[in-house]
């Protein structure tokens, strides 16, 4: 990783009660200075969603969440596949009720409430609910080679962590249809002309690029940054009059924060700001 910033920790997460039946991390991470890197590692399963991954996955968010060092995170899969969706052999003799009764959205639901900045760094496949997965994120680094797509129809199913309304929201209705209804998938520059994706890369630097997106937002003012965040997140979510409704509460909030002081009387006195994130 770039920046030369000392790496804090770099270990597997092994959550052994939760993921039992697995030697090896399926998530791991790395925080170089304020910046988290989170890498889904099953390779040989195309990084497929299973629900001891995503309960790994749900684990370490919740621990940087608590973590007032780190102030962005960055998901991947790694240069090959992001994730190629939720895992089908676990999948493929469920019934209805036993979905029901696995409670795999509350996993999900716990990754959804992290508070920090995400930006899922893509290359190759993210597929179904790897897709919904960086769509979840609050933004998209793509590599050239990414690939994005709900190929669910293909296997009977449709999307169903989200993936119907976040990509009507990020395509609008037209585009989100035919892409659940065919299954087709979206390079890399499709989706970023589309409005799915920030930054296309090369496949050499789409993490890096990542990186500096990173490395920005951990640099600007964290209270501000979770207050705006939040806005935007649940002003896509409802109305335009309570979404307006949020995004001033969260204004006004942030008049009572030292790092609003700061970044204020910096500007005045030419200086660049210090921001303490209280
Ligand atoms: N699940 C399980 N294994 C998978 C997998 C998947 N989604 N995708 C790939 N693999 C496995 C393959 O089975 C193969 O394993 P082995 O045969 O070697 O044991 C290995 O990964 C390599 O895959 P391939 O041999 O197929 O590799 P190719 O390069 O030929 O093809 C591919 C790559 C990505 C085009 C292909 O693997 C593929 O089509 N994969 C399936 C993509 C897909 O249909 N994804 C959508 C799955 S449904 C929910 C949340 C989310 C979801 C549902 C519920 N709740 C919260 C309740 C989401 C659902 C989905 O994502």
């Amino acid at each position: 990783m770039a920046y030369g910033m000392t790496v804090r920790r770099f270990m597997p997460f092994t959550v052994m009660k939760e993921c039992a039946m697995s030697n090896e991390a399926l998530v791991l991470y790395e925080i170089q200075g304020a910046i988290a890197t989170l890498t889904l590692n099953r390779p040989k399963a195309l990084n497929a969603l299973s629900p001891e991954l995503m309960a790994e996955l749900a684990t370490i968010m919740e621990t940087l969440d608590e973590d007032d060092t780190v102030r962005c995170i960055v998901l991947t899969g790694g240069p090959r596949v992001f994730a190629a969706g939720a895992d089908i052999k676990d999948m493929a003799e469920r019934t209805s009720t036993s979905m029901v009764e696995r409670r795999s959205f509350a996993t999900w639901e716990r990754v959804r409430k992290c508070r920090k900045p995400i930006i899922a760094a893509v290359s190759g496949y993210a597929l179904g609910g790897g897709c919904e997965l960086a769509m979840q994120c609050d933004m998209i680094v793509a590599s050239e080679t990414a690939q994005f797509g709900q190929p669910e129809i293909h296997i009977g199913i449709m999307p169903g962590a989200g993936g119907t309304q976040r990509l009507a929201r990020a395509l609008g209705p037209y585009r989100a249809m035919e892409m659940v209804l065919t299954g087709n998938m979206l390079s890399a520059r499709e989706a970023h002309a589309a409005g799915l994706v920030n930054r296309v890369a090369p496949i050499e630097s789409f993490l890096d690029e990542a990186h500096r997106l990173a490395s920005e937002i951990a640099s600007r003012a964290p209270v501000a940054i979770r207050l705006a965040r939040e806005a935007v997140r649940h002003g896509v979510e409802t109305t335009v009059r309570d979404g307006l409704e949020i995004e001033r509460r969260n204004f006004y909030l942030l008049f009572n924060t030292e790092d609003q002081k700061e970044g204020m009387q910096a500007f005045i006195e030419k200086r660049p700001a210090t921001y303490k994130g209280k």
